[in-house]
């Protein structure tokens, strides 16, 4: 019998191309999309739930026969910067729900992404190692770092089948970023196209990490389904790509559209970056189960223009 999937936030950055990529997999009908509101698009099988609602949760797990949960819910960098409070509550009850599941044996497997946001200003800055000083100082960091601590727990104690990566700056043309402090490396070609010019919220030489969603939905898949004898870290796995700045990619994009300007006005999200590391070293990903990414800074310029009209 086919697993039976439920992603809970799919209507977000990565949900909307995880659940493509899962129901390839698992079929159509064996994985269920979940987020508090109805995706914009029809999205069958979807149902509407709250990841706090742990009653809810339960009832939903029992009535589809869910065997595997992708936690997606949780409140960006930036946003939970300025909502502290709720952003503890969301990133770190919700995950409670789906530990406490697992370890209750309702489900077998977590997916739970966790973020370069674990680092902090006290990190070594570039290819920063799996194994490092680790004082995150946003609210968003603390929470991811917290939860990686609460999944190796629960892994060592009750044998929960849980897997992480410290996903990078994530970037895609399918769904909007919601709220972190990579976003601007979205936003920029959305800009570019409809007015040929970008106000960067990150001075120009203000590198950080960064991914192509394609890459980072095959990292997903390929942690999930490697044998659980590879999976030496249940923490989370740091994962890199490329790393690059705001003036870096706006030279990429000047390639396909010549006249197009960056302006610099950094905010309260240069303070984040800065704390972050510019690059990840992901060896320890490799050697267990694999790990490569194949995209580089032209090739998702290119990809992001093609895409966004
Ligand atoms: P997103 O903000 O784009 O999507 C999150 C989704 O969760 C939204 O659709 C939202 O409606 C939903 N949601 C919020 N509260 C909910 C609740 N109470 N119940 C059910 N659904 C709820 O986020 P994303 O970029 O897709 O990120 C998903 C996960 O990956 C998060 O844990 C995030 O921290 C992590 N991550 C993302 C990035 C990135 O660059 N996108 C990088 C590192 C880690
Ligand atoms: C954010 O900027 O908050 C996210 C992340 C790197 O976790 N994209």
């Amino acid at each position: 019998m086919s697993e039976r999937v439920l992603v809970i936030g799919s209507n977000g950055q990565i949900g909307t191309e995880l659940v493509a990529a899962l129901r390839l997999q698992y079929g159509q009908s064996n994985v269920i999309a979940s987020d508090l509101k109805l995706p914009l698009v029809a999205n069958e099988p979807f149902a509407t739930l709250d990841a706090l609602d742990k009653t809810a949760l339960y009832n939903l797990v029992k009535k589809e026969n869910i065997t595997i949960i992708y936690l997606l819910a949780a409140m960006l960098s930036a946003t939970a910067e300025q909502q502290p409070a709720f952003a503890w509550k969301l990133n770190m009850e919700s995950l409670f729900n789906v530990l406490e599941l697992a370890k209750e044996k309702h489900i077998k497997q977590i997916y739970w992404p966790s973020s370069i946001a674990v680092f902090g200003p006290t990190t070594p800055r570039t290819n920063t190692p799996q194994y490092t000083i680790m004082e995150p100082s946003t609210i968003y960091g603390i929470s991811k770092q917290t939860g990686e601590r609460w999944c190796e727990w629960y892994y060592n104690k009750h044998q929960v089948d849980v897997r992480s990566l410290r996903y990078p700056g994530l970037i895609s043309y399918t769904a909007a970023p919601g709220g972190g402090t990579t976003d601007y490396a979205v936003h920029i070609f959305y800009e570019a196209r409809k007015n040929n010019t970008y106000t960067s919220f990150l001075d120009a030489d203000t590198a950080l990490p960064m991914l192509y969603m394609d890459d980072a939905i095959r990292a997903t898949l390929e942690i999930m389904n490697a044998d659980s004898s590879k999976i030496k870290i249940r923490s989370a796995y740091n994962i890199g790509g490329i790393s690059f700045t705001p003036a870096q990619i706006a030279t990429e994009i000047q390639k396909h559209i010549p006249n197009f300007t960056i302006n610099y006005m950094p905010d309260f999200r240069q303070q984040i970056a800065n704390s972050w590391p510019q690059s990840i070293d992901d060896s320890y990903a490799s050697n267990d189960w694999g790990w490569k990414h194949k995209y580089n800074l032209q090739e998702i310029v290119g990809i992001m223009l093609a895409n966004i009209k």
